[in-house]
């Protein structure tokens, strides 16, 4: 055989061979021999190097770490892979959550996957179409509530509280630790990728256990000797929501960016630690700004994000724009999570399609070609 289809042959073999993401960094995770080897194929997302966006900003070393390439489209795959593998070792037979649609599909899919049951509660009409389906397409039970999302969270906190333990309910919201531990692992890819990390890591920030969890990461790379710097956190909220902006809870938080629609963070402590001990800040960007940047980052890059996700775009353009954030320094921003799950707002924006009878002389007319 030739050398070169050895080669081919070799390479095939080894193809589908990719380590799963909780192998892949299992020296940073709780693992032990007991933990189900779940996975979907998260983890290991595109770093992407955003030149025609970083024109547009005035940056000139901008990245998208993009989150949406997930199984789920989200983020939360990460630290759900964990949080559900963690909860069938201890023996829990259902994973309960609140959420604004990523948490809730990804919970719904891993437990899916591992063969237990899914209960989540959710905001009434305030979750976007793609995460209200996905959830019900994995089998899910659902619950809509007619409040907002941190009501959820309280309702699901103390129905897991009184749970009765002979049979188990693990909440999977991420004040469970393990979905953090997971979710560090994008800082890990970071670093690999960049061969350092970046200056700062601009995140949108909602109940704040991202923006936590990546401060984790980081500050564990550093101290494992891995890399010898860590980023400033730069974690943006929606104004209508930005209760760690404001310094006071909101009871009644809005925003286009349902996502992040949140008025009382449930890692807010941490996040502000992440802030301060990083020299970084969190700031608030509004509706418009984030949609300009959604649109931005789109016709740009190609790179389709949710409304959410664009308020890392937004928070860097409005930094560098104040003096905040060096305009030279390499910046990461996360893009958490997939535009098409939103299609309602995508739909609102879009420019109206053009309309021609079944002929080429028809399409070219209307093109004007
Ligand atoms: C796309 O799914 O809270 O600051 O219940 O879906 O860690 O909350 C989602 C949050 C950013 C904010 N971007 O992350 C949920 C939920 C997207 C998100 C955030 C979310 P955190």
């Amino acid at each position: 055989m030739s050398q070169v289809l050895q080669q081919l042959r070799e390479e095939r073999s080894n193809m589908g061979r990719r380590p799963r993401l909780m192998e892949r960094f299992a020296d940073f995770l709780p693992l032990t021999e007991a933990t189900p080897p779940l996975g979907l194929g998260e983890g290991f997302t595109p770093l992407v190097r955003a030149r025609n966006l970083g024109l547009a900003l005035g940056v000139e070393r901008l990245y998208l770490k993009v989150e949406g390439q997930n199984p789920t489209g989200s983020f939360k795959d990460r630290g759900m892979v964990v949080a559900v593998a963690k909860a069938i070792e201890e023996g829990a037979r259902a994973v309960i959550c609140a959420s604004t649609g990523n948490t809730s599909s990804s919970a719904a899919c891993y437990a899916a996957s591992a063969g237990i049951e899914a209960v989540i509660v959710l905001p009434k009409g305030k979750i976007a179409a793609g995460k209200m389906l996905q959830g019900q397409a994995a089998g899910a039970r659902v619950v809509a509530v007619d409040g907002n999302c941190d009501d959820a969270l309280r309702i699901v906190r103390e129905l897991t509280a009184e749970r009765d333990p002979d049979s188990p309910v693990a909440l999977v919201n991420s004040v469970n630790p393990y979905r953090l531990e997971g979710q560090k692992t994008a800082a890990f890819e970071i670093c690999e990728d960049l061969g350092a990390p970046p200056d700062y890591l601009a995140i949108p920030v909602g109940n704040a256990g991202n923006i936590s969890a990546y401060w984790m990461g980081f500050k564990e790379y550093r101290d494992a000797g891995l890399v010898s710097s860590t980023p400033k956190m730069i974690g943006f909220q929606a104004l209508g929501a930005s209760p760690l902006v404001q310094g006071h809870d909101f009871d009644e938080p809005q925003t286009i960016a349902t996502a992040i629609r949140i008025g009382r963070p449930a890692s807010g402590h941490l996040a502000l630690a992440a802030r301060d001990e990083s020299g970084g800040l969190i700031d608030a960007v509004t509706d418009e700004e984030i949609l300009a940047a959604y649109r931005d980052v789109a016709r740009t890059e190609g790179i389709f994000c949710e409304p959410a996700s664009a308020a890392s775009v937004a928070g860097v353009r409005k930094a560098v724009a104040d003096g905040r954030v060096d305009p030279e320094a390499t910046i990461v921003a996360v893009l958490t999570g997939l535009g098409l799950k939103d299609p309602d707002t995508a739909m609102g924006l879009a420019d109206p399609n053009l309309e021609a009878e079944p002929t080429v002389e028809a399409v070219r007319a209307v093109l004007g070609w």
